[in-house]
């Protein structure tokens, strides 16, 4: 099958690196990315998409023969707290335009990214179970907790093949964080490298569940690449890489940096983290399409100075 693929909310962190891998495998001629910003620095179609507006991501899918969208405009955790009935309209809206225009117009697949948000106090926190009780406790929550509802129903209803996964915070070089909780997890790193103190808004032993970016990367591409029958989850599956600390995190940076300095200032952010999962339960995306995490905190660690030292080398930002 000829796939053409649309991405919208290209320019964020997981977006940035999602294209350049759809790239990498279907051709720059077969992907079009997106984003509020105008940022045409990919290396295939851009457009300038607000993907709460209906007609234009109706234009980009007529005007390129689209066959697949991953959808991943959104506000994030901490940054939907500062409005929460915006942050609802603009996760809500724009996933239901992508629902109706991929309906519409027959696409074969969808690609929906939820998150560890999704569950609140309710749900068990180490290994939490897949079919736990959702009742999260942001919008930003709210919002992918129903996204996930509305993809099982245009699933069973319509027959869309929607895909998704439970991201948890997701760790990478390539892009700046943008309003997340798990975020302190990359900028504590730039702080390591540039030496100096960093003020972690978490306390020292709230684990969270954490992905490095490529293997966040592959368990998108293997779960869009798994047979549609293997897929018996049509809300979202969990998926587990690691699970850390502040603690542990700054543990692995003192092996490079012996004198790292952290301050611990906890903000509201601290409350959001704590009713999250710190782990978990995957067996159901383990056996479904055959799921296994490859980065160690270690290796992301090493990833990570390795990559922002050469970032701030090429700048001369030293
Ligand atoms: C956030 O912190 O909001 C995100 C997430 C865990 O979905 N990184």
């Amino acid at each position: 099958m000829d796939e053409k693929i649309l991405i919208t909310g290209a320019a964020g962190q997981l977006g940035t690196v999602l294209t350049e891998a759809l790239i990498k495998k279907y051709g720059p001629q077969k992907i079009v990315a997106s984003d509020i910003n105008n940022i045409s620095e990919f290396g295939c179609n851009f457009e300038v998409l607000d993907a709460t507006d209906m007609a234009e991501i109706n234009r980009i899918v007529i005007k390129y023969r689209i066959t697949q969208i991953y959808h991943l405009a959104a506000i994030l955790s901490a940054k939907g707290e500062q409005n929460p009935l915006s942050t609802w309209d603009i996760n809500q809206k724009s996933f239901f335009n992508v629902l109706e225009c991929a309906k519409d117009n027959k696409l074969n697949k969808v690609f929906f990214p939820s998150s560890i948000a999704v569950y609140g106090n309710s749900a068990p926190k180490i290994k939490t179970p897949q079919s736990a009780f959702l009742n999260p406790s942001t919008v930003y929550g709210m919002s992918k907790a129903s996204g996930e509802q509305w993809a099982q129903y245009y699933s069973s209803k319509y027959g869309l093949d929607v895909r998704s996964l439970r991201y948890p915070g997701i760790i990478g070089y390539q892009s700046s964080p943008g309003g997340g909780t798990t975020d302190y997890a990359i900028e504590i790193y730039h702080s390591a490298v540039k030496e100096q103190p960093f003020v972690c808004y978490l306390n020292e032993g709230t684990r969270l569940p954490m992905i490095f970016i490529y293997d966040a990367i592959r368990a998108t591409l293997e779960l869009m690449e798994a047979r549609k029958e293997n897929l018996v989850l049509r809300s979202s599956y969990n998926l587990q890489g690691i699970s850390f600390a502040p603690k542990e995190i700054i543990e692995s940076i003192k092996k490079y940096y012996p004198d790292f300095n952290v301050i611990y200032k906890p903000d509201f952010r601290q409350e959001i983290a704590e009713t999250w999962p710190q782990s978990m339960d995957d067996t159901n995306a383990r056996e479904d399409w055959g799921w296994i995490p490859s980065y160690s905190l270690a290796d992301i660690t090493m990833e990570m100075i390795t990559q922002i030292r050469n970032i701030y080398e090429a700048k001369n930002a030293f």
